[in-house]
């Protein structure tokens, strides 16, 4: 198996900010450039666009014009499942998971210096993807969330400590994280935590996005 991808390996270690927001237009109502402008406006510096059901075409179009926000602001952008809309759109990266495109096959087509993280569900896959070229690992469902349909069950805070132990990626924990929770999170050995619905089900996104960057240190 190819070795890590050590151009954005280092960047990533150096810089991984603690809250990783990822957008969601059904939760939302919000179309996902909006979404980013409302997350930057307080300080999100990382943020994924996922949508599950919007046909090609209009992901990509959505893709490109909150890549415009995220590039005047200064967000790292990145896509969810789509390694051909990450590079139609000059994305900053992409997120895959367990049954996605094999990590090392998107290295391959986005090149050594895009951002590739891959979603893990235990121990073992986590330590698989600690040894492909990619910049981080998500582990997840960390509690039980209503916002993925097909996850897995939940996989505790023990095994956020087990995964930090036997991983040397950044690592990322993801799934029913919550303001109160992240914290946390953080102390059992995530480098960042992603979140969702706990941002997105906010009245004002900004403000709670203000106050998960607080709870974290990050402000
Ligand atoms: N992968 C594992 S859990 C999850 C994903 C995409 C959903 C996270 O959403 P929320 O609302 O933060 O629980
Ligand atoms: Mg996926």
């Amino acid at each position: 198996m190819p070795l890590m991808n050590s151009d954005c390996l280092l960047e990533m270690v150096s810089r991984f900010p603690r809250l990783y927001a990822i957008t969601d237009r059904e939760l939302t109502g919000l179309s996902h450039t909006e979404q980013v402008r409302r997350l930057a406006a307080a300080g999100v510096r990382l943020i994924q666009l996922r949508d599950k059901t919007a046909p090609p075409r209009q992901f990509y179009e959505d893709a490109q014009a909150a890549m415009r926000v995220a590039r005047q602001s200064g967000v790292t952008l990145i896509i969810n499942d789509r390694v051909d809309i990450a590079l139609a759109v000059a994305a900053d990266g992409v997120h895959v998971g367990q049954d996605d495109l094999p990590p090392d096959k998107a290295r391959a087509l986005l090149g050594p210096r895009r951002i590739i993280g891959c979603s893990t569900h235990n121990l073992s896959q986590a330590r698989a993807a600690d040894r492909y070229p990619i910049d981080y690992i998500a582990i997840g469902p960390v509690f039980p969330t209503s916002t993925k349909s097909d996850h897995q069950p939940a996989v505790g805070l023990e095994l956020v400590r087990q995964v930090r132990q036997a991983v040397t990626k950044p690592l990322v924990a993801i799934g029913g994280i919550t303001l109160e929770t992240a914290p946390e999170v953080i102390r059992a050995g995530a480098d960042a935590v992603a979140v969702i619905s706990g941002l997105l089900r906010a009245p004002d996104i900004t403000r709670r996005a203000r106050e998960f960057r607080l709870a974290l240190g990050e402000e």
